[in-house]
């Protein structure tokens, strides 16, 4: 746990389905109908509701709900969370890295900043873009947690933002990267 000026940062190895935060992040793709990893898990445990209130979003003419570096905002169906935040994070592409890092970055902001819209007190996220999204975990983490944590040193406050990583490896290089971080960057 990681206290800071509007909030704390708290990382715990598990699984994202279980968290009692306000919100959950869920790293989903554009279609937002649902998907393998952390999407799959998030579905399976939502129940059939989830997918229908995706399923609801206005879709553009190639069947994107939500276009990467965006989120959309849901109920959260049978999860403990109130709401889904539906992140799309970048496929990674070494030639294109800077701007892989710019939409990590933005779609972490960006589910930030719903999270206060939602009035939510705590969120939970996962590692976006780690998996499928093939991101190197060491440069996503660090994205990760600077967005986060430079959010949480200025209004408006989220008590509680939680990184939750499925893997010993992914909970301990988040663990690092938090506690390199310092403000000055
Ligand atoms: N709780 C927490 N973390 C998890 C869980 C879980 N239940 N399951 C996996 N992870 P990924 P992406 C970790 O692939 O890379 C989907 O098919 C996992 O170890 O879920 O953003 C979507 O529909 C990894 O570190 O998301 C998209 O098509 C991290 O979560 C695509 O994958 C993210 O892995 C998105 O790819």
């Amino acid at each position: 746990m990681r206290p800071l000026k509007h909030g704390s940062v708290e990382l715990v190895l598990g699984n994202i389905v279980d968290q009692d935060t306000d919100a959950i992040v869920n790293a989903a793709n554009t279609s937002l109908a649902g998907g393998g990893g952390v999407d799959g898990a998030i579905h399976r445990a939502a129940g059939p509701t989830l997918k229908q209130l995706c399923l609801k979003l206005p879709e553009d003419e190639r069947g994107r709900r939500c276009q990467t570096g965006h989120v959309q905002v849901t109920a959260a169906g049978n999860l403990p969370a109130k709401f889904v935040i539906h992140a799309v994070g970048p496929f990674y592409n070494e030639r294109y890295a800077k701007k892989c890092h710019a939409q990590l970055r933005q779609v972490h902001t960006l589910a930030l900043q719903a999270a206060v819209q939602h009035g939510c007190g705590s969120v939970a996220f996962p590692a976006i873009s780690t998996g499928a999204y093939r991101f190197p975990i060491v440069d996503a983490a660090r994205i990760a947690v600077d967005v986060v944590a430079s959010f949480l040193q200025t209004p408006p406050a989220i008590s509680l933002v939680r990184f939750v990583l499925f893997k010993q490896r992914q909970y301990d290089v988040f663990a690092e990267a938090l506690e390199d971080w310092s403000p000055a960057g």
